[in-house]
């Protein structure tokens, strides 16, 4: 785990906030990391670097002035806020996170607090995010922003640029008082309510001033959800480090972020998609330990999703049409991982993920001390028998498709699941 995701503190967040329900739920969100990165996609000066595409102005150690006259030639002119939100709806999204500001200081909005925005320094000129927050609000999305509340390489007080700025003279406290906290607040009043405030890397504040941030936020927008990346245990639900499942099931309000490919920001040279199987498994194991899976799209800087992205996300939402019972709404499931997959739970139902179906047809559930009265497949609710060994019970399951990314059974019980010992 990162350093942050251990500042994360449970009994601190005993509490819990009164909007949390609909996330617990959600299950399935979309991260998008959009920015002026996204236009270099991971090249400068000819050399091609990998990784991570927003961290290119750090790799390459690009000086802030000449990073930002990058900015004259961004023109995301293909930028479609209904298509985006389209495309989640289709894929089975149920929340949308996108970058407002990473750790480049550009803002993709229109801020009035800073010069360094898509509305005053690019030939775009336009606000992106006003839009995308409409589309995906009208389909049901929940919408938030990503914001690097600490880093900003942009500015002279801003966290993390040593190669342009002394780190001896930087006043955290001021670029927090003049950037990020009126960028912060211009958020939080200009684009309608918002499901979630997700802050990365904390840093420069103690406790006492991470604790006046969030309460200074909060007014304006008391049932938006913030991330644990806030800091100092004061986020409504815990995030894991990047590209991480925690190995057990947790019983706490918590997320995965994973990224499509290999990185967050597009990076012209990866082609490491995920494929749709790889995703819907991903997402069976995140939702068996109890968690939510958002995954990350890296659109370019013309305004496109990369097709593999588009291609394997409505694939996605196609499983999720017919399976999505067993992961919306579920909890992990009382039987631990086995060697044929995972399994989630709602009251009085356990479903099985069959991953990888063994080969003489049996299904072993170790532990199941519920009174089993039906198993069926999910997709044509087919029946099947089952017999009893003391607390086991093993499924006869079908010769199923052994193209099928994630075949999954209901398990319809009766009596008190038995406790999970979770982490
Ligand atoms: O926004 C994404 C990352 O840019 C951000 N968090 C996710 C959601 C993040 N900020 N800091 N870090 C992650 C940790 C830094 C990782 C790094 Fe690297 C390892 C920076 C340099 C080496 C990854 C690999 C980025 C460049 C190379």
């Amino acid at each position: 785990a990162n350093a942050q995701d251990e500042m994360w503190d449970k009994s601190a967040s005993g509490r819990q906030h009164p909007n949390i329900q609909w996330f617990k739920e959600a299950k399935f969100g979309m991260f998008i990391h959009w920015g002026l990165y996204s236009k270099l996609g991971g090249v400068w000066n000819n050399k091609r670097y990998y990784g991570s595409g927003e961290w290119l102005m750090n790799q390459a150690k690009v000086p802030a002035d000449i990073y930002a006259a990058e900015a004259a030639t961004f023109n995301p002119v293909n930028f479609n806020a209904d298509e985006w939100a389209s495309l989640a709806k289709e894929a089975g999204i149920r929340y949308m996170v996108i970058t407002a500001k990473h750790h480049e200081g550009f803002a993709m909005y229109d801020s009035k607090v800073s010069d360094f925005t898509i509305v005053k320094s690019t030939p775009y000129k336009k606000d992106p995010m006003k839009a995308l927050a409409d589309a995906t609000r009208k389909r049901g999305i929940q919408f938030g922003f990503y914001y690097s509340q600490f880093l900003d390489w942009h500015e002279p007080n801003g966290g993390g640029n040593r190669w342009d700025f002394d780190e001896s003279k930087k006043d955290y406290q001021r670029y927090y008082r003049e950037k990020s906290i009126p960028q912060l607040k211009e958020l939080l009043t200009g684009y309608g309510p918002l499901g979630i405030v997700w802050f990365d890397m904390p840093g420069g504040l103690t406790k006492q001033q991470t604790q006046q941030l969030v309460d200074s936020l909060r007014v304006l927008q008391p049932a938006s959800l913030f991330s644990s990346r806030v800091g100092q245990g004061l986020g409504d639900y815990r995030d894991f480090g990047d590209s991480e499942v925690p190995p057990a099931p947790i019983n706490e309000v918590w997320e995965s972020i994973y990224t499509h490919n290999d990185s967050w920001g597009y990076i012209e040279h990866d082609m490491n998609f995920k494929s749709p199987r790889e995703i819907i498994r991903l997402l069976a194991n995140v939702a068996s330990k109890g968690g939510n899976l958002m995954l990350n799209v890296g659109p370019d800087g013309k305004g496109n999703i990369p097709y593999y992205s588009v291609q394997y996300l409505k694939a996605t939402g196609k499983w999720l049409q017919q399976n999505g019972e067993s992961i919306y709404g579920t909890t992990y499931g009382f039987i631990p991982a086995q060697p044929w997959g995972v399994t989630t739970a709602k009251p009085g139902k356990l479903y099985l993920h069959i991953l990888d179906r063994p080969a003489d047809g049996k299904l072993l559930l170790p532990g199941c001390a519920v009174t089993v009265s039906k198993v069926y497949t999910l997709v044509g609710k087919r029946v099947l028998s089952f017999a009893k060994k003391g607390t086991d019970v093993i499924v006869n399951i079908p010769g199923m498709d052994a193209q099928s990314p994630n075949t999954v059974l209901v398990v319809e019980y009766q009596g008190k699941a038995p406790a999970y010992d979770t982490a």
